[in-house]
């Protein structure tokens, strides 16, 4: 379908709809939790008499600067089928969590996203991996319907893109993306307010945390691949929530010399969840794919199944193997 035509129908969808259910993902980051409520915001402002946004995980404390954030429900509250599920951010509907038999139960399913597209399940999907944000899309769809961008929708959009580009840093920062951005900020988003709300306000335990995982430090002996593990231990003694571990992996990208950066973290059910960043052609999605995870080329993650030490010693061990196939 070409990208005019799925804007269209998605526009259509979007009208026709009485009721409305919004679904970030799983582990929640600013540009699904920015996407999900600058639909919110825009879809009340329509008059839609039921507009909800249901999420597996609940808001990082980071993003509850957001206007509304308090409406994103953990629980589904009233209906039980919806007239449409809006699916944002993610290409996978098993990363709905426990919410994804609600959205398979809607009428319609459109997806709006950015990642490599895994599976086919929405009726009019909106994917377009060359956006930065998926935000970027949600714009420009509000744009094809002539909805008004006010303080509060431009504030979630801007939330998305100014996180998925890192403030603009990241490759994936096009002028396309420049131009919507300020398109935002003239709106009544305030950039500078966003980033130090994103950027620089941790708490005391998430920087207790940071020192722990990156006493953890290692590379390989050609300085190519570095990473940091981070054990249940590290949790305990900081006081830290899992979201707070958010960017951290990007301290190990930034190591010079470096082209793959992994951060693993033992997750309370003995999982460890993995995040993959790259510099350069390393197509870190296809590395994430081989352990059943997915993402961008240059951001990606995955689970694995296994203790800690073991994941460490795969991951290494794939991930050399990996950049010797690909250079
Ligand atoms: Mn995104």
């Amino acid at each position: 379908m070409r990208s005019r035509d799925s804007f269209k129908r998605a526009a259509q969808l979007l009208c026709e709809a009485e009721s409305l259910l919004i679904v970030p993902h799983l582990h929640p980051d600013g540009d699904a939790l920015g996407s999900a409520l600058g639909l919110y915001h825009a879809l009340k402002q329509m008059g839609k008499p039921v507009v909800e946004v249901v999420s597996h995980d609940s808001v990082p404390e980071i993003y509850r600067f957001l206007p509304d954030w308090q409406a994103i429900h953990l629980e589904h509250p009233h209906q039980t089928t919806y007239d449409l599920a809006v699916v944002v951010d993610q290409s996978q509907l098993s990363r709905a969590g426990k919410h994804e038999p609600l959205v398979r139960a809607a009428r319609r399913i459109l997806q709006i996203d950015h990642h490599m597209p895994l599976e086919q399940f929405a009726d009019v999907r909106i994917v377009d991996t060359e956006a930065a944000a998926t935000a970027e899309l949600v714009y420009r769809l509000l744009r094809s319907m002539r909805v008004r961008m006010t303080p509060e929708v431009a504030t979630c959009l801007l939330t998305g893109i100014v996180t998925d580009t890192f403030s603009f840093k990241f490759p994936n920062t096009t002028p396309r993306t420049l131009r919507i951005a300020a398109a935002l900020q003239q709106a009544g988003a305030d950039l500078s307010y966003i980033s130090e709300q994103v950027f620089e306000t941790r708490s005391f335990s998430a920087v207790k945390l940071l020192g722990l995982a990156l006493s953890t430090l290692q590379r390989t002996s050609d300085g190519k691949i570095a990473w940091i593990t981070i054990p249940r231990r590290a949790f305990e003694e900081s006081h830290a929530h899992e979201e707070e571990t958010e960017g951290i992996v990007n301290f190990v990208r930034s190591v010079r010399g470096v082209e793959l950066a992994m951060m693993l973290r033992e997750s309370p059910k003995g999982k460890i969840r993995v995040s993959l960043r790259s510099r350069g052609k390393v197509n870190v999605a296809l590395l994430a794919q081989q352990f059943g995870g997915g993402g961008h080329e240059n951001a990606a993650g995955c689970t694995l199944e296994t203790s800690l030490a073991e994941a460490e010693m795969i991951l290494v061990r794939e991930a050399q193997r990996w950049m010797e196939s690909s250079t």
